[in-house]
């Protein structure tokens, strides 16, 4: 019977957290990649890892479904981090929130002559909170994906976007132009559970924290 439960989105999370988990003594079945199970037992009886979409991820340990989780700092944001305890920045899944915009259009002097931009994102929060602190004036446009097409269709004359390698702006033609902020993902843990259960999870905080360190 699983006493601990880990969610966790597949893809990019998942495999750089797979060393973490395996430092803490955790090791899934099955490769979420090529399985198409939504819990994944581990070698261990009492720990299984629920695999769902990033976003969700802060929402099922909110409410207890799910003990512990991994989140992007971008993904934990939009969520608002409620009954979320978040010990740990796992420096991994690393990339930048930035604006972008067209090659062709001046940015700096649309800001400067107070022009309302419309910014096309799926980080509404984030993106209301840093035109607000500029004092510029926004149209928000909320998309789920792909935001890279908005300007290139004219829905949109920025977005707000997560960068790693850029080649994806770049084969749009966008570039970026203002830095929000650094994104790395952390691991959250669900507050009752952290007291009902320190005993299971504290371990597993403790190896997390040291494999971070190496
Ligand atoms: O893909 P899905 O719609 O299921 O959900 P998701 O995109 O939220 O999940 P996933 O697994 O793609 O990303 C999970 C987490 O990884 C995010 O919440 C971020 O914290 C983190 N992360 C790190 C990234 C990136 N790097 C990243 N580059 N998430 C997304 N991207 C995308 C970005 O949105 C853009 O479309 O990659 C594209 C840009 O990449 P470059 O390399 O071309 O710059
Ligand atoms: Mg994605």
């Amino acid at each position: 019977m699983a006493e601990i439960t880990i969610a966790l989105s597949k893809g990019r999370i998942f495999d750089d957290t797979a060393p973490l988990l395996e430092a803490a003594g955790i090791v899934a079945k099955d490769n979420p990649e090529s399985s198409r199970k939504l819990i994944l037992d581990t070698n261990r009886a009492s720990v299984r890892l629920v695999i769902v979409r990033a976003s969700d991820v802060p929402t099922y340990v909110q409410y207890g479904a799910a003990d512990l989780g991994i989140a992007g700092k971008d993904v934990l944001l939009e969520h608002g981090g409620n009954g979320l305890y978040q010990p740990l920045d796992l420096n991994i899944a690393r990339c930048r929130m930035m604006v972008a915009v067209p090659e062709g259009f001046d940015y700096d002097s649309a800001v400067r002559q107070g022009a309302r931009l419309r910014v096309a994102t799926k980080y509404l929060q984030t993106t209301r909170e840093h035109f607000a602190d500029k004092g510029v004036h926004v149209d928000l446009i909320k998309l789920y994906g792909s935001m890279e097409l908005a300007p290139l269709v004219g829905l949109a004359d920025a977005i707000v976007d997560l960068v790693s390698t850029g080649s994806t702006l770049k084969a749009n033609h966008l570039r970026a132009v203002e830095e929000i902020m650094p994104i790395s993902s952390r691991l959250i843990v669900n507050q009752a559970a952290l007291k009902l259960k320190r005993n299971a999870i504290q371990p597993i905080l403790n190896a997390f924290a040291q494999a971070v360190k190496n």
